[in-house]
């Protein structure tokens, strides 16, 4: 098994990158982004609660995500590998999320980290506010605020994993395909999946 966490800020392109990775790779997507916006979609209690912090550009709260995670690994048992999306976003989900992973006999391989300035990331998710329809992208003042939270947060998750010597820092300016071909090129130096 073969697990990768997408890292970088808000905007730094962690879903449109993973699309790609995971039909390449065969690995289960798990996107706590994607996983809290149906759980509103659907206006389950959770998602009522989530959203509340989302629409103000902060994280939920640590429990909520580390409880979605733990049943979306339990629900995966034949999975080949994890490629988490937004997740682990502080230290405490970190440490819960390599607690989950050694139950299950394995461990995180590689943390892959986009690099991208933050005039940048600011351009592109105001851009995709233009049509998502999400309302933490429309409104430049919880934009910045989402990117606030990642400096306070979740920087701190790379700052962890470097610990572990498990982090790899790719340049998440240019194109969509220029990235995607750094990011395989780091998976394939580890030679650790059978495409
Ligand atoms: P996420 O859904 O994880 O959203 P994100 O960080 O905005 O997305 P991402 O980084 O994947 O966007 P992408 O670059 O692909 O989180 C949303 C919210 O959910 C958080 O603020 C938080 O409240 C909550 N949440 C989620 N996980 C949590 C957790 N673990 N703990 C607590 N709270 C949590 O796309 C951005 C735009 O850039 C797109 O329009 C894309 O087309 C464009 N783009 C991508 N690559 C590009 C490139 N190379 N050049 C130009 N544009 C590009």
């Amino acid at each position: 098994m073969f697990n990768i966490i997408l890292f970088g800020p808000p905007g730094s392109g962690k879903g449109t990158q993973s699309e790609k990775l995971i039909s390449k790779y065969g690995l289960k997507h798990l996107s706590t982004g994607d996983l809290l916006r149906s759980e509103i979609s659907a206006q389950t209690a959770l998602g009522l609660e989530a959203k509340k912090f989302m629409n103000k550009g902060e994280l939920v709260p640590d429990e909520v995500v580390i409880g979605m995670i733990s049943s979306a690994l339990e629900n995966n048992p034949q999975a080949k590998g994890f490629l988490f999306d937004g997740f682990p976003r502080t230290e405490a989900q970190s440490k819960a999320l390599d607690e989950l992973l050694k139950q299950k006999q394995t461990e995180i391989g590689v943390v892959l980290a986009l690099e991208v300035s933050e005039e940048e990331l600011i351009k592109r998710l105001l851009n995709r506010g233009l049509t998502s329809g999400r309302p933490d992208d429309n409104n430049a003042e919880v934009v910045k605020a989402r990117i606030v939270e990642y400096h306070k947060k979740t920087s701190a998750v790379a700052d962890y994993y470097s610990r572990f010597n498990k982090v790899v820092y790719i340049r998440g300016e240019g194109t969509v395909d220029e990235i995607f071909e750094s990011l395989c090129a780091e998976i394939d130096k580890r030679n650790m999946i059978n495409v």
